[in-house]
């Protein structure tokens, strides 16, 4: 360092104490002049030569600074959430880049049973998209540096609609045209109406309806989020054309859907209710608010913290991505050492594709494409995926392999990606009709009295059991059954309606015309359940799923028919005063209710039969698969959309 000479001073003349005062001055002021560097904004390029790139900073987000920062790609970030009552915690993540936001949408997606293809509307442009108001901002996207650069890189929600095979709702929103199918629709849509108005008045916020005693329960599934019931039901108020009823539910999730919350979650249950909820919703109608929440969740899910591009709505949702940041996980205390489930781990594939459609972010898809990796490469035994996988070693914890609860929806997700993929992801459709060969060559039996089931293995050993949820996949083998080898797909059909068959005859069977959790084919059971802890029904959708599958597919009247013994058995044993409720046991009909109207009853159960009583243009199976909350999700149709954008690109060019 040198030192000018000051008249009259020397240097050297300097006492040493004199010397340490200077130098202690001269070094505090670098210092305040290095620290002033962190309060000057991100686009000072002083700031970025001197602050590594790698560094993270607090920002708030939800802001207008977010859209100022979404603007300079190059700025590294970290995040700073800030909750709706405006508090703010500052949390160290990982920095990531992005670039400009650029979702485009047309104007009045709302209400609208629209025709494909045909549902234009001005696309806004880039310009347009950045200066929109903050609450209609909230589908931009996040992009990391990796992104793939086949993609298009805006998400057009009016593109998407054109990419349709056929308009969502169908001609006159699937009112079928035969009167005593009409009239048994409609009922179905009363009980909607019956279960929803309870729920609003007796449990609004809460997460279920507890209809005997009036009050709302909250549990301890969803890691202290609310309004569980208000996200399972979009949907289906909205395809039951339930017009107020859903405009609330819109309102409550804009408004008081609170995402800073604390406690443990099941990543399972939050994906399948929560972001397919919203996912579901915001592609039926194109309201952006609740496309970010989806994205919001799911970052928070991946117990990574990628800051979305929501501003708006979701800077209040920000927060709960904060909250991931501890990036701790866990086991359920019950599964065996410590290991993860098949069906919480191979349940997250369709509605994580489908964020990164709307994001553009290829995280979503990478992580979940990562686990399908390991499972497509770990050694199986017999061919078979058993239930427990430890996530240290990465080996299976034990040999119990089940297509009921545990196993179940991960086949589901399997040939359900593939279909979504528009038929391109070879690889699920593989792994799918690999793992149905290996059910077919183990777990499938015929019993005494020519019932087929699927057994559950024990290490080689079957326990002729069959859960109800494992009923779903009469529905899930008619559905796959045409996109398996020629010589198969009769087979998968005639396998398909069997086990469909079966599942009826566990209803049939009991005093309520309602299944039991578990029934078995032993002892000289058949389809009944042997077990007291068995005998009960909470008001679950896997037989009525089925039922409405396997209508679509052969249109056979007693789907119908089945589907209709149902309702009126729910009519008789579940609906109370207040709401409906599952119960204690199938074999009495001096029932026992548990004072529990599950989620899924709205979501899953009472909309299947619904589409059981419509037209088959009600969400086309063309167009649609539904998650295993029973949420539709679009097949995504890449080169359509792609082409879609580019024709729109240089129309408007
Ligand atoms: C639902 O939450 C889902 O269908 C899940 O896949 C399994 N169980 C319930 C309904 O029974």
């Amino acid at each position: 360092m040198v030192f000018r000479k000051l008249p009259g001073v020397s240097a050297p003349g300097l006492r040493l104490s004199q010397k340490f005062v200077f130098l202690l001055f001269l070094s505090g002021l670098v210092t305040l002049c290095f620290g002033a560097l962190f309060f000057l904004p991100d686009s000072v390029r002083l700031k970025r030569i001197f602050l590594s790139r790698t560094e993270t900073q607090p920002v708030t987000v939800g802001s207008e600074n977010d859209l100022k920062r979404a603007k300079d790609p190059d700025t590294p970030r970290g995040m700073t959430s800030s909750s709706a009552k405006g508090e703010t915690t500052s949390t160290k993540v990982r920095p990531f880049t992005r670039k400009s936001p650029s979702v485009t949408r047309g104007a009045g997606t709302e209400d609208r049973p629209v025709a494909a293809g045909g549902d234009g509307g001005a696309v806004a442009s880039e310009e347009q998209t950045a200066s929109r108001s903050r609450a209609e901002s909230t589908s931009e996207r996040s992009t990391a540096s990796n992104q793939d650069p086949n993609k298009s890189d805006t998400f057009s929600y009016d593109t998407f609609r054109r990419c349709l095979l056929k308009a969502p709702l169908g001609k006159d929103m699937g009112r079928p045209s035969d009167p005593l199918t009409a009239e048994r629709r409609d009922k179905v849509r009363e009980m909607m109406k019956f279960s929803w108005d309870n729920y609003k008045r007796y449990a609004w916020g809460k997460n279920e309806l507890r209809p005997l005693t009036r009050n709302g329960h909250v549990g301890n599934m969803f890691g202290g989020l609310r309004g569980a019931s208000i996200i399972d039901s979009l949907d289906t108020l909205y395809i039951m054309g339930l017009k107020e009823e859903y405009n609330d539910a819109k309102e409550w999730v804009k408004n008081s859907l609170e995402m800073n919350t604390n406690g443990e979650a099941s990543l399972f249950e939050v994906n399948i209710r929560y972001v397919g909820g919203l996912l579901s919703a915001f592609y039926l109608t194109g309201e952006e608010v609740l496309t970010c929440t989806g994205v919001c969740w799911v970052l928070t899910c991946t117990g990574e913290c990628w800051v979305p591009t929501c501003t708006g709505v979701l800077g209040a949702h920000l927060a709960r991505c904060a909250f991931c940041c501890s990036g701790t996980s866990w086991s359920w205390g019950w599964a065996s050492a410590g290991s993860s489930i098949l069906a919480e781990f191979g349940t997250l594939h369709l509605e994580f594709v489908h964020l990164t459609e709307l994001s553009g972010n290829p995280i979503y898809t990478e992580k979940v494409m990562n686990i399908r990796k390991v499972l497509n490469k770990i050694e199986k035994p017999h061919g078979l995926y058993p239930n427990f996988l430890s996530p240290v070693s990465g080996n299976w914890v034990q040999h119990h392999v089940s297509v009921g609860g545990l196993g179940d929806s991960f086949y589901e997700y399997l040939i359900k990606s593939y279909l979504m993929s528009d038929r391109t992801d070879q690889d699920a459709k593989t792994m799918y009709y690999s793992a149905l060969k290996a059910i077919e060559d183990n777990l499938v039996q015929k019993s005494a009295g020519g019932l087929t089931y699927m057994a559950e293995w024990r290490g080689g050993v079957l326990d002729h059991k069959m859960g109800h949820l494992a009923c779903f996949s009469g529905g899930m083998v008619g559905l796959g059954a045409d996109d398996g080898p020629p010589d198969k797909r009769q087979h998968f059909l005639d396998l398909a309606a069997e086990i469909t068959h079966t599942c009826h005859e566990s209803y049939d069977r009991s005093a309520t015309k309602l299944g039991p959790e578990a029934f078995r084919f032993d002892s000289g059971a058949e389809a009944m359940a042997t077990r007291l802890s068995d005998r009960y029904y909470i008001l679950r959708p896997e037989v009525v799923e089925s039922y409405m599958y396997m209508w679509r597919l052969t249109h056979d009247p007693k789907y119908r028919q089945w589907g209709w013994e149902a309702v009126e058995a729910l009519e008789q044993h579940c609906r109370v005063e207040s709401g409906f409720s599952g119960i204690r046991d199938v074999y009495t009909t001096t029932v026992g209710h548990d004072n529990m109207q599950q989620s899924f009853f709205l979501s899953e159960t009472l909309k299947y039969l619904y589409l059981l009583f419509s037209d088959d243009d009600l969400l086309s199976l063309d167009d649609w698969v539904f998650n295993t909350e029973a949420h539709p999700l679009p097949v995504v149709r890449s080169g359509c959309l792609l082409d879609d954008a580019e024709q729109h690109k240089t129309t408007t060019s």
